[in-house]
């Protein structure tokens, strides 16, 4: 039998990611079960270095579905957050990277310590941040797979996946605030809009790699109507590369291609891969 393309990933952290599990591998009560390469959790470990917050990592791999684990989290999937009691015994287990990010920016809301909200305060801007944290999780991070497991056997073109993407980005950049000259989608300050974008748009040059007209963003000056979008999309992508709790978070790029190739043969069986083979909502 060859090997499982699921269960084989290689397991650990390479580059600044791997500072990073080093700083966080001691005993802690509050434990993230992660994945290296996995963008669901790369949002809630970006929380966890943007805000301070100290923690264990502790490296699993989802695919194996361990008795363990799965009584953590029946999904199985990562990231899975093990809060402690106030007995300080048993986790408390949470997942979903999305509550994951929410539970932890209200939790651990002490400013002097962990410096400002990634929601905002007003009730209706909080709410429109959700709205558009939905946009990502509906049709961004969708569309992102569809675009990068398409094969020649599919049933419609490659160009159809990628214009699709391409609507849901600039859908969202619209919205992105473009008053004060800040880079993030609230302008000056980043929140969690930009937590849960930040991991797909760091993977897209790996589209770029393995499919053919790649994710084709327009470069400068190429965007034609949509160039003022364009041009603020390029704004945002810099300033997520350049984020210090971004970076801290990112294993080398190498160690991407080779874990990326499986959704790009679409030979993956993981249950978001599975998802989009089948045309279903994700995991
Ligand atoms: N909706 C979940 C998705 C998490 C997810 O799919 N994680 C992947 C790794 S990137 C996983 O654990 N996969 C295991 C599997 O597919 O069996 C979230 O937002 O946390």
């Amino acid at each position: 039998m060859g090997k499982n393309v699921d269960t084989s990933i290689q397991g650990k952290a390479t580059g600044s990611a791997a500072q990073e599990v080093e700083r966080h591998s001691g005993e802690h009560p509050l434990k993230l079960y992660a994945g290296w390469f996995c963008p669901f959790v790369q949002r809630a470990w970006i929380v966890l270095v943007e805000k301070k917050i100290p923690y264990q990592y502790i490296e699993i791999n989802p695919y194996n579905k361990d008795p363990d684990f799965l009584a953590l989290n029946p999904r199985g999937l990562v990231p899975t957050l093990g809060v402690p009691t106030a007995q300080g015994k048993d986790l408390k287990p949470l997942y979903e990277s999305s509550v994951i990010c929410q539970y932890l920016d209200e939790a651990y809301a002490d400013e002097s310590k962990h410096g400002p909200a990634l929601l905002p305060a007003d009730p209706y801007e909080r709410a429109r941040c959700r709205l558009w944290m939905d946009h990502v999780a509906t049709r961004i991070v969708p569309g992102f797979y569809k675009l990068i497991q398409h094969t020649p056997q599919k049933e419609f073109p490659i160009e159809r996946a990628r214009e699709e993407l391409h609507g849901h980005v600039k859908t969202l950049v619209r919205e992105m605030d473009s008053s004060g000259g800040g880079p993030w989608f609230a302008g000056g300050d980043f929140g969690m809009v930009d937590v849960m974008l930040a991991p797909w748009a760091l993977r897209l040059w790996l589209i770029d790699h393995y499919k053919p007209g790649g994710f084709g963003a327009p470069k400068v000056g190429e965007g034609g109507d949509d160039e003022e979008i364009w041009a603020r999309w390029r704004k945002w992508l810099d300033a997520v590369e350049n984020r210090e709790s971004i970076k801290a978070t990112c294993s080398v790029r190498e160690q991407y291609i080779d874990v990326y190739k499986r959704y790009a043969d679409d030979t993956t069986n993981s249950l978001v891969a599975q998802a989009t083979r089948q045309g279903k909502s994700l995991p």
